[in-house]
């Protein structure tokens, strides 16, 4: 067996990181978290920058939050952001700039013995960098050359499935459409992006089982919902805002059950900081039952209450909605008979020990289904980042359809989107399964024939990259090495292609662990000016709940190098492809974009005059607006979803990788995570004290985490500090991505293939003392 230590660590200094450790917080938000705001902002971006930057904010003239997807009430508020938001602002707004000095001074192999967190605090990105094969340090290039170089590669390319375009989800919607243009003008699918790693399981569950990939509920949904279960998700740190419509919610009388290993304080006692109450006085209890599930136990849990529904169902009492299961569902007596046929005395042991939960728990939450009218299931990266998500989410749509919570109001799904135009991305074409129907439009509106096979996904794209079969790896923002799983052999397979280029706004790991030459391309952020011929452009982006609005840019951009998204595009595409027969450089006026947009995707008509609006569109949703399920049956699909849980071998726990309070996703904040009570350090695991006790785990005292993996190579990330924590039994929390290097590249979900980062099998090994670079 083969044991790899990790040389990399988010820390300034991993000999450094040394936690403490206070009790977790009860509650969330409230004062601290203004405090905290306006700190960040002043710190990094200035009174000057940062004020004009926050006001602008989620304001209907103003840009979309560079933070999460959580949409914006129609009545805003005149702070409406979060703590978070400000920090992903005042991240983008520094006013810090990396010039051509900065890369003079330090070569590459020195900054690839950094840390996440200090490359990111070295400020914006402002010009062009390359770095040639065998070089030691990265070196200024005009814009003309750099494109002309990436041009060059892609024009020598055998096929054009050597090329790779991976997207993260900042991109705008105008970006994104002539990202995918230009890929498929060239003749490649290969469009990974990080909804692969984030809610591609929910996307396949919705599709084949509602004909929709996406949300069904609207903000309006959640306020009226008369039950809110909100499954593996941590909204007071990842979607701070949502806790707002929770708030409202309960307020009108909901209840709400959280699913979750752990006790997250966002959802206990919510502060909010919009109110004079929530800012000095008491806030909202929000959880009114908190099921502590095991990591992975949620297809179980939501079967067992499917069950207990059947069950009274077949006792004659009215808890299923039959006219709605009768006129608009498909299988649903091969899903029934399926439930009950195993016997009961396998059934509820089974049950208890794959949630963790006991049998009074789950019937005490199938009383409050069957008590309420209106349900709402919200969920995010705690059921879609296992081997059994899409099983998992397709069980939660059987939940719901059983009484008919899709398509009214106050009911349906609800997968709580990460990035704040991930969805957008998807809606314009970022996809490497793209349906027949979208490259039809595509190809008859611009007069080429896009390539139909299917593209590689991220998790597709490492591999074609281990095997040397990728020359050009073009990365449309994201870090792309630092997210993705299984670091070591990542980074190894990104060393092996010939160009990588990354449009970026900040310094990353990903522009230090290259190919054998690699670009920086400067772009502009949301919050920055995009100016053409001194007029401001604006682009548009699409929330969680398939609202589309209009972003416009506010602050001067820190230096003249930086370009827009699309112009870079535009110009690249120009060069490789030449203007016909897409004319590139027309699109650099944004409203003919969104013409082309209105022509290809379904739901866009008018697309520039109605994002003008203030306030932006809601694209259409046929299950929500009339209950119409466009998938292969014309009707909502009910599904058998089996048995399956993660099993853990004695002396192991499972492992789920996240979010700390001050991290956006690879870009680390700061070393806090306030509200589980970690301060000034991130490399922790945070254990239940039992397990702890029988694994022989002190608290503060370090090991090595090793994960398992049928391979037999173990992965191994040294140095966390013990946490005795709250958690699930048999479950542990540490986080992203000092962890990814224990997620084996091929432990993926089912039909997703989605990396399992919330289900790594791990042991517990003698510390070897701090990652060294
Ligand atoms: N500030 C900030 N905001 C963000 C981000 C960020 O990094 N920072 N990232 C953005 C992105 S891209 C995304 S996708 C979202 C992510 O938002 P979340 O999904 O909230 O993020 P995670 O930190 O991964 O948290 C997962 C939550 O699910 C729980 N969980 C884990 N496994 C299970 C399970 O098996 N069952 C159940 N029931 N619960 C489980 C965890 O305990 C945790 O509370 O946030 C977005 N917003
Ligand atoms: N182990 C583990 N791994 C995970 C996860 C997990 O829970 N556990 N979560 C997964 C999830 S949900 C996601 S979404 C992925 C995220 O994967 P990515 O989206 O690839 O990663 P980010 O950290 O969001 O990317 C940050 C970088 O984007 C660039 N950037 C920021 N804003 C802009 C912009 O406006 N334009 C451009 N061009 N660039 C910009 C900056 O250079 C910054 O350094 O990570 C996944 N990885
Ligand atoms: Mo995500």
């Amino acid at each position: 067996m083969r044991c790899v230590a990790h040389p990399y660590s988010a820390q300034p200094d991993p000999a450094q990181d040394d936690p403490r450790v206070g009790p977790p917080k009860t509650s969330a938000v409230g004062l601290p978290a203004v405090l905290n705001s306006v700190r960040q902002v002043g710190e990094h971006a200035g009174v000057r920058r940062g004020v004009p930057a926050m006001l602008a904010v989620n304001q209907k003239r103003g840009f979309d939050c560079p933070g999460c997807a959580w949409p914006e009430p129609e009545r805003r508020h005149r702070a409406e952001f979060c703590e978070n938001g400000a920090k992903a602002v005042a991240e983008e707004a520094t006013t810090r700039a990396l010039t051509a000095d900065f890369f003079a001074a330090h070569p590459v192999a020195e900054l690839a013995g950094r840390s996440g967190y200090w490359l990111g605090r070295r400020g914006r990105l402002t010009e062009p960098m390359y770095l040639a094969e065998g070089a030691t340090h990265y070196e200024p290039v005009t814009w003309d050359r750099a494109l002309d170089l990436v041009a060059e590669e892609l024009r020598g390319l055998d096929s054009p499935d050597q090329a790779v375009f991976y997207t993260s989800g900042r991109t705008s919607n105008e970006a994104a459409f002539c990202y995918q243009l230009f890929a498929r003008a060239l003749g490649t699918n290969n469009l990974p992006d990080c909804s692969n790693m984030c809610h591609e399981s929910s996307g396949s569950a919705l599709s084949e089982t509602l004909g929709v990939g996406k949300g069904s509920v609207s903000l309006a949904d959640v306020h009226r919902a008369d039950l809110i279960i909100v499954a593996g998700q941590n909204p007071g740190t990842n979607h701070p805002r949502m806790l707002t419509a929770l708030e409202r919610a309960k307020r009108s009388g909901a209840r709400i059950i959280t699913v979750n290993p752990l006790p997250e304080a966002g959802l206990r006692d919510f502060r909010n900081p919009q109110t004079a109450r929530g800012l000095v006085g008491r806030g909202t209890e929000l959880t009114d039952l908190f099921a502590q599930i095991r990591l992975g136990g949620d297809l179980a849990l939501f079967s067992a209450v499917n069950r207990l529904l059947l069950e009274a169902d077949r006792r004659g009492e009215q808890v299923l909605d039959r006219e709605f299961v009768d006129a608009h569902t498909h299988g649903f007596d091969e899903f029934a008979r399926e439930l009950l046929s195993e016997p009961e005395s396998e059934f509820w042991p089974r049950v208890e020990r794959d949630t963790g939960l006991e049998r009074e728990l789950v019937e005490r939450i199938a009383r409050m289904v069957t008590g309420s009218e209106r349900i709402v299931v919200c969920w995010a990266m705690g059921l879609t980042q296992h081997k059994h998500s899409v099983p998992t989410i397709r069980e939660v749509v059987n939940f719901l359809l059983l009484r008919g919570n899709v398509g009214r109001p106050g009911a349906g799904v609800c997968p709580v989107r990460g990035h704040s135009n991930v969805q957008g991305d998807r809606t314009m074409g970022i996809v490497e399964r793209p349906s027949d129907a979208f490259l039809d439009a595509l190809g008859a509106e611009f007069g080429f024939e896009p390539p139909r096979g299917h593209g590689l996904d991220t998790v597709d794209s490492i591999r074609a990259m281990a095997r040397g079969r990728v020359r050009v790896f073009l990365a449309m923002g994201g870090n792309f090495v630092a997210a993705t799983p299984d670091t070591l052999v990542t980074e190894e397979a990104m060393r092996r292609v010939g160009l990588t280029v990354h449009v970026s706004t900040k310094l990353n790991r990903s522009h230090v662990i290259t190919g054998s030459r690699a670009l920086i391309l400067p772009a502009l952020a949301r919050s920055d000016r995009d100016l053409r011929d001194g007029r401001p452009r604006w682009v548009t982006v699409e929330d969680s709940m398939g609202m589309v609005h209009a972003s416009h840019g506010v602050l001067a951009p820190l230096a003249e190098g930086m370009r827009s998204e699309v112009d870079i595009i535009l110009d690249l595409a120009s060069r490789v492809l030449g203007e016909s027969p897409v004319a590139w450089s027309e699109l650099a006026d944004y409203d003919r974009i969104r013409d082309r947009v209105a022509a290809v995707v379904p739901g866009f008509d008018d697309f520039n005059a109605r994002a003008r609006r203030p306030g932006g569109f809601t694209l259409p949703h046929a299950p929500r607006d009339d209950r119409r399920f466009p998938t292969a049956t014309g009707l909502a699909n009910f599904t058998v979803n089996g048995r399956y849980a993660p099993r853990v071998p004695r002396g192991r726990l499972l492992l789920q990788t996240l979010r700390s309070h001050d991290q956006y996703n690879t870009t680390v904040y700061g070393l806090d995570d306030r509200y589980r009570g970690i301060h000034d350090g991130r490399r922790v695991v945070l254990v239940n004290p039992e397990d702890a006790r029988e694994l022989g785990l002190a608290d503060g005292a370090h090991t090595d985490i090793v994960s398992e993996w049928p391979d037999g190579r173990d992965r191994r990330a040294p140095h966390f500090r013990v946490v005795h924590y709250p958690t699930a039994r048999g479950c542990a929390a540490a986080y992203f991505p000092e962890t990814n290097v224990l997620v084996p590249l091929d432990s993926t979900a089912e039909v997703s293939n989605t990396p399992t980062s919330k289900s790594v099998v791990v042991r517990f090994e003698a510390d070897s003392g701090p990652p060294t670079a």
